[in-house]
């Protein structure tokens, strides 16, 4: 059986880029794969962090793992840190690879931009999370568009240290969806929707009011040619709001450009509100009986010990293949 791996860091609340480009795919991959989904709370602390919020979100993010449909039946859910595997083959593969490959990410360059002082560990990201990915032998990465940079490098490093070393990782694929890998910023579409930007209105989180998605939606960015077409080169703001209603609603880009031909963009917005509410309703209500139970600290305590089992068979591997005396 095929393995996945994916994980999500606990920085702030989940938005719908999150969802629709990596979490949502998880959902559907479990029931024909054996997949691994993880809280990666030490990707988190590379930038600052305060530690009740990092508490708090990682909490959130195994919460809504099981909210959005995950069963811990059927996959495993479990929070990086619980597992120290992840940081020591992080360590081995910081060994294994090179200044100027890491210099060449462009998520290192934009996160660094502008701050007087950057953490190595900011710098070294790719390396860890090669190790999240290699250490449970994963076929499949789903996520998206923005995390394909570095699954390239990890596949790099994997093949270089078999090369090297012998046969000791399998190499990964990312699944980077043909639509939905990108969402943008709703207040600035040549940007990427993040959880950290500053701006709350340029984000819908999965826990928005529906009085604060409305507020999102009605103010985001479009343009003044008022023709509701998808063209990503011209029309950026629009594209993004045709393809988050398709994604939520399931119907084509062209079937939505036919339903709103001769309308104005208040008419795509005010649907859009109701599709997503209706979509993330159903989540939300679900996250908070989830969300204060004892259940979510059972199930993330299983999970770090079948994830701990999986992840310390490689890890001895790689040892092995190094020259560590192994006891
Ligand atoms: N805008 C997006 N559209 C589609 N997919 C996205 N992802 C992130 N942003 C978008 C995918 O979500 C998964 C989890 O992301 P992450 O927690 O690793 O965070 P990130 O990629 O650094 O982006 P964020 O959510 O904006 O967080 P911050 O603000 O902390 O950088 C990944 O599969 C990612 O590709």
């Amino acid at each position: 059986m095929k393995r996945v791996f994916s994980g999500v860091q606990p920085t702030g609340n989940i938005h719908i880029g999150n969802y629709l480009g990596a979490m949502k795919q998880f959902v559907d991959l479990q029931e024909e794969m054996d997949c691994f989904f993880c809280v990666v709370d030490l990707h988190s602390v590379t930038l600052p962090q305060d530690p009740k919020s990092i508490y708090s979100h990682t909490l959130d993010v195994a919460s809504l793992y099981l909210a959005i449909g995950i069963d811990p039946k059927k996959s495993t859910i479990f929070v990086q840190s619980h597992v120290p595997a992840h940081a020591e083959l992080g360590w081995l593969l910081q060994c294994n690879s090179y200044m100027g490959e890491l210099n060449r990410m462009t998520q290192f360059k934009d996160k660094s931009k502008g701050s007087e002082s950057v953490s190595v560990g900011l710098f070294t990201y790719p390396n860890l999370m090669a190790a999240d990915i290699l250490l449970y032998d994963t076929h499949i990465v789903p996520v998206g568009n923005d995390q394909k940079q570095h699954i390239e490098l990890c596949r790099d490093i994997a093949i270089r240290f078999n090369n090297r070393f012998g046969e000791t990782f399998v190499i990964p694929e990312p699944q980077i969806k043909k639509s939905g890998a990108r969402i943008m910023a709703l207040d600035d579409p040549s940007k990427k929707m993040s959880k950290s930007a500053e701006n709350p209105l340029s984000r819908i989180t999965l826990m928005d009011s529906p009085e604060q998605l409305k507020k999102a939606i009605m103010k985001a960015t479009t343009d003044s040619e008022g023709q509701i077409r998808f063209d990503l080169e011209n029309k950026a703001g629009v594209s993004n709001l045709l393809t988050i209603y398709s994604e939520f609603s399931g119907m084509s880009i062209s079937e939505l450009e036919q339903k709103y031909e001769g309308l104005g963009y208040g008419a795509l917005k005010k649907d859009l509100v109701e599709v997503v509410t209706a979509s993330l309703s159903s989540i939300q209500q679900r996250y908070h009986e989830i969300r204060n139970s004892d259940e979510i600290r059972n199930i993330l305590k299983e999970g770090a010990e079948k994830a701990e089992q999986v992840a310390n068979i490689t890890l001895r591997r790689v040892k092995e293949k190094m020259g560590f005396v192994l006891l």
